[in-house]
């Protein structure tokens, strides 16, 4: 039996950057798919697993952990993993962390607040259409956290100020994947760029991220033939 339950859904970055985790530390796991346009995450029982009801969550031999870089600091831990996405250094694991901190606030929130208000948001918690004023100062947020991060691969290669890629690459590589529903585009940043396209690359990332903005779009379309 495979101790270990991942609640999430696949459009969600921090539940694909625990899933990423998984994969690239050969952890196995049992994935739920949490829906959310139908509330799954809002039940007492999902409750009593984060009572924050968010997504991820994982259950690992009975014991409950939300957060995604808390997941996966403790999976590390249970695991013992000492590789480049997490190594044992100590030094290392504090620029990571230092990033993964950093990151819900500057990255997180500025890329996935437009994420949702524009697309997301609307199709799975019924959210208004973005008026102008909105719309142009979410996605003035979104434009100056990828200057930012831009900024940060040209001086030091990684996210975290590390010299391989780590979890917090993948962390960041998600919540910029997920711009791809805004249709934006890299192309102004290349070095940003190229590091986008080598992670998204690697097999593991590969094979979770494929198809998930056409798979988006198409149930979007279910939806709204059906509301017809
Ligand atoms: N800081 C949290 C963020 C979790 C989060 O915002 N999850 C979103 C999905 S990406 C969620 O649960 N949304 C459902 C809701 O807010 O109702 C983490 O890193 O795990």
């Amino acid at each position: 039996m495979i101790p270990l339950n991942l609640y999430g859904s696949i459009l969600s970055p921090p539940t694909r950057s625990v899933i990423e985790f998984c994969k690239l530390s050969k952890i196995n796991f049992n994935f739920i798919n949490i829906n959310a346009k139908q509330g799954d995450h809002k039940t007492p029982e999902y409750k009593k697993l984060n009572p924050f009801c968010k997504f991820p969550v994982i259950v690992h031999n009975g014991f409950n952990v939300w957060e995604s870089p808390s997941i996966v600091v403790y999976l590390a831990d249970t695991y013992n993993i000492n590789t480049n996405w997490y190594p044992k250094d100590i030094k290392i694991r504090a620029r990571i962390n230092s990033y993964l901190h950093w990151h819900h606030e500057n990255v997180r929130s500025p890329l996935a607040g437009y994420v949702r208000g524009k697309v997301l948001g609307p199709v799975f918690y019924a959210y208004p259409e973005l008026d102008e004023e909105n719309d142009k100062k979410l996605k003035d947020k979104m434009i100056s956290c990828i200057r930012e991060l831009s900024d940060i691969i040209d001086d030091n290669g990684f996210v975290a100020r590390t010299e391989k890629l780590s979890i917090a690459d993948v962390f960041a590589f998600n919540e910029i994947f997920n711009t791809k529903f805004v249709k934006f585009a890299l192309d102004e940043y290349p070095k940003l760029n190229s590091w986008f396209k080598g992670i998204e690359e690697i097999a593991e990332i590969k094979d979770t991220n494929d198809g998930i903005i056409e798979g988006f779009y198409k149930f979007a379309d279910s939806i709204k033939n059906k509301d017809k």
